[in-house]
């Protein structure tokens, strides 16, 4: 949408934020005669983007203007050994070179490297940097499969929670923002929504105006839980048994709506046995809330109507995440509140966007590599496993792999956000291992790149893109040409596909012709993915935005689940897994299974404190904190080691003090603060840089390659330490 505004001199392009965040906001950004981005906005005609952006993106041409920026290829000078390189002083271990000369260098390596130790030997690594379609993974995919390079299992996220949410109802669907105004009451379990998904907050707050009710569930006091009616402070790890101490009371109570049960669900009467056995007095003894908080919450959550639960992630992070939030959203199933507008429950809206992804990522490429078959899985939450343990049991495919001989990272920076840091900076470290970051920033990352490469901003190229937390596809538009040499994920991979000598011809796709392939349009110009059958190409560069069409039909509200049938395999919200069942190694039923780390754990003994390595509210996982702008807002919190009095004076630690928290990964050293936002025997901290942070090392030090129940995904809060006074 590059209309022209009132000046001419000016132009406002739509474009979309790309970071990981569930709002991708509609961003106009205003762009001078010079072709200089000069104000963003959120667009105001966005019914949920609502005209504003979160503070870390209304400041976001400090970062793309940043003079920090990465802005051309760079290769390590000879002798520079890997390892943590000074802040600021990134440039002076790299030379410039021209992308020719990095194209071709990277893609001879890349071949040496696939011809000598097989194509599985090179790991390409990345995440949600940017959450385009295109830029999230589309030629990168191409290229990586038709090498035949090991797939990677992008499970650091948001995996447990998902394979919950889909054994539960098949399909991530929830209750759209717009819709929370219905509601009388508004659970955020495990959910910072005033942090991180703070888009949905103008609804709570129209909602409370309405006379609704919030209710924050959440260990730590966030800026969300001070604003909330009442925080029910459960301990970490414990929400399973909490969610089914509800059902327990529910259906003692007969609270439960009979008619919706019968005939939306599946497995009702063996749920019925389970929550039996959760009496509040032993919920009580678990979560360390009362039995009176206990009693209290069910009774509101089951008689108000309409109720809906905002889960985010938060939840799943644990040992146990994919048991209690399989509990979780059995509640709606069980009062019946999908039917009413303003009730149900939202974990991820993803579900809904039904990208043409086999166009777009080519999976059957892998079939045209030299391993003539589908490569090995190798799990992004075990990095350091993966890059320390020589032809070790990695992933799903063959157990035994070649050992990882290239790691191509982009969208990710995993020297500071993969769990186990010690393992995945040893194995970055190794001399033998061939490392190409692409990216923005010179990052914990890229202090371990042979070759770092320039990327864009989403200001500087074009993309197409859903969202996890709404119901709208948008277009977003090159607003201005990349800075220096940076170039977008898409070119650099159909650059590199070109050296390899690959000749299908979908690596000469622009970005703009898989714009229309991830639409996947039919000669009437128009969509063919379910739900987008009005959209086309030119009308979404018009509008920007439009809403996916199931959920607006007919001006009728949209209510996933209140009716007909649900696409799991029994076609009914499954409260007993068959799958599960069938599959044999883990419970059907939900179940509160104590994490091995927790305070009910035998390495409690030694490790006494659960920790807590929390998001910051004003960075984005690690993008923005290396940003003078961002790090200023961010110091306005709590910055160190949160901990209680209760756990701070026995072990004579006074705020202020330097402490030292350590469990047998490793350990790191911070500023205790002695604060109430967290319950006894819990102490926090804050994802940063490592290079920002005390000694070079940061919170995933601490964190291990335990993996959760359900998804293979990382157990970053469930993580026991001791602290003592450094
Ligand atoms: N400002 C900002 N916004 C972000 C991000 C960011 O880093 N900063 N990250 C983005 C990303 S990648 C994601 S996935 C989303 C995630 O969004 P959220 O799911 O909101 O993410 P978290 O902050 O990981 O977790 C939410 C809350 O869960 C709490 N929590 C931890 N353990 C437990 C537990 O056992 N039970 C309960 N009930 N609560 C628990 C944490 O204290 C935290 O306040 O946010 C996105 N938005
Ligand atoms: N302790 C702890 N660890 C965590 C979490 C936590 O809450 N606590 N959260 C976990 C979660 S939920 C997630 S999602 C992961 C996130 O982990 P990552 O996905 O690694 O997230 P970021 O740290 O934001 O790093 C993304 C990088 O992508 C780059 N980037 C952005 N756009 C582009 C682009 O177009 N091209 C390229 N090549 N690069 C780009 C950015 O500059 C940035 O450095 O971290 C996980 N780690
Ligand atoms: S980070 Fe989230 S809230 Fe902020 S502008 Fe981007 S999409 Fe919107
Ligand atoms: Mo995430």
């Amino acid at each position: 949408m590059a209309t022209s505004a009132a000046n001419q001199a000016f132009r406002i392009v739509h474009s979309v934020c790309s970071h990981d965040c569930p709002d991708s906001c509609g961003v106009l950004v205003t762009v001078d005669s010079e072709g200089r981005a000069v104000k963003m906005q959120g667009d105001p005609s966005h019914p949920v983007t609502q005209g504003f952006l979160c503070g870390k993106v209304a400041k976001y041409l400090d970062r793309v203007y940043s003079p920090q920026r990465i802005l051309y290829p760079l290769r390590r000078k000879p002798g520079v050994a890997k390892g943590q390189l000074p802040k600021g002083s990134e440039h002076e271990a790299f030379a410039r070179i021209s992308w020719d000369e990095a194209l071709d260098a990277i893609a001879r390596r890349l071949g040496e490297i696939s011809n000598t130790y097989g194509p599985e030997s090179v790991l390409p690594y990345s995440y949600a940097g940017t959450m385009g379609v295109l830029g999230y993974g589309s030629m990168d995919r191409r290229f990586f499969h038709r090498l035949g390079a090991s797939q990677l299992d992008r499970t650091i996220c948001a995996e447990a929670g998902g394979q919950a949410w889909k054994l539960v109802y098949g399909k991530k669907l929830g209750t759209p923002n717009q819709d929370f105004v219905h509601s009388k009451l508004i659970v955020c379990w495990g959910g910072n929504v005033h942090g991180n998904n703070v888009h949905l907050w103008p609804f709570i707050e129209q909602a409370r105006r309405d006379g609704a009710r919030l209710i924050v569930i959440d260990p730590y006091r966030t800026r969300t839980a001070a604003l909330a009616d009442w925080h029910i402070q459960v301990r970490p790890g414990t929400d399973a048994a909490l969610a089914l101490g509800l059902m327990h009371i529910i259906l003692r109570d007969g609270l439960e709506d009979r008619a919706y049960v019968k005939e939306m669900t599946h497995g009702f009467s063996k749920l019925a046995a389970r929550a039996a056995e959760y009496t509040p007095e032993r919920v009580s003894a678990w979560t360390g809330l009362s039995v009176t908080e206990i009693e209290q919450f069910a009774c509101e959550y089951a008689t108000t109507k309409p109720a809906v639960i905002r889960m985010n992630y938060g939840v799943q992070r644990s040992e146990n995440g994919g048991a209690a939030v399989r509990a979780i959203t059995m509640l709606p199933a069980l009062t019946g509140a999908w039917q009413h507008r303003g009730g149900g429950a939202q974990l991820s809206t993803s579900g809904a966007f039904q990208w043409n992804s086999k166009t777009i990522e080519r999976p059957d490429l892998m079939l045209a590599s030299p391993l003539k078959r589908p490569a090995r899985v190798v799990n992004m939450s075990l990095l350091g496993h993966a890059l320390t343990s020589l032809g070790s049991q990695l992933g799903e495919g063959p157990d035994e792999g070649p050992r990882v001989h290239a790691l191509f990272v982009y969208n990710s920076n995993p020297g500071a956000v993969a769990p186990n840091q010690n393992d995945v900076r040893r194995g970055m470290q190794r001399g033998d291992l061939f490392t190409v970051v692409h990216e923005q920033f010179f990052t914990d990352t890229t202090d371990y790149a042979d070759y770092v490469l320039p990327a864009t901003t989403f200001l500087e190229h074009d993309d197409i893109q859903g969202a996890y937390g709404h119901y709208f596809v948008q277009r977003s538009h090159k607003a201005i040409e990349p800075l220096g040499e940076a170039r977008s994920n898409v070119w650099l991979f159909s650059q590199l596909a070109r050296r390899v000598g690959f000749t299908e011809p979908c690596f000469n796709d622009t970005a703009e012709e898989m714009i229309r392939q991830a639409l996947n349009l039919g000669e009437d110009g128009l969509s063919r993915n379910p739900g987008m059958e009005d959209i086309s190409d030119e009308r979404l560069a018009a509008e920007g935005h439009i809403q996916l069409s199931f959920t607006r039909e007919n001006g009728k509200p949209f209510l996933p689940f209140s009716h007909g049938s649900v696409p799991t395999p029994t076609g009914k919200i499954e409260f007993y897994s068959e799958a599960l069942a069938a599959a044999g190694n883990a419970d059907p039923l939900p179940a509160f299974v104590p994490p091995v780390e927790s305070r009910f754990s035998e390495a409690a003994k030694q490790y006494p404190l659960e920790f807590l390595p929390r998001k910051a509210d004003n960075f984005m996982n690690t993008t923005f904190a290396n940003l003078d702008s961002h790090r200023r807002m961010e110091a306005r919190t709590e910055h160190g080691l949160e901990m209680r009095a209760e756990d701070a004076v026995p072990r004579g630690i006074a705020d202020g003090d330097t402490v030292r928290i350590w469990n047998d990964r490793g350990s790191i050293e911070l500023t205790a603060r002695i604060s109430d936002r967290i319950p006894a025997g819990v102490v926090a901290g804050k994802l940063d840089w490592a290079k920002f942070s005390p000694g070079g090392q940061n919170v995933n030090v601490l964190t291990s390659e335990r993996l959760t129940d359900l998804g293979r995904a990382p157990t970053f809060y469930s993580t026991l330490v001791e602290v003592a006074k450094a």
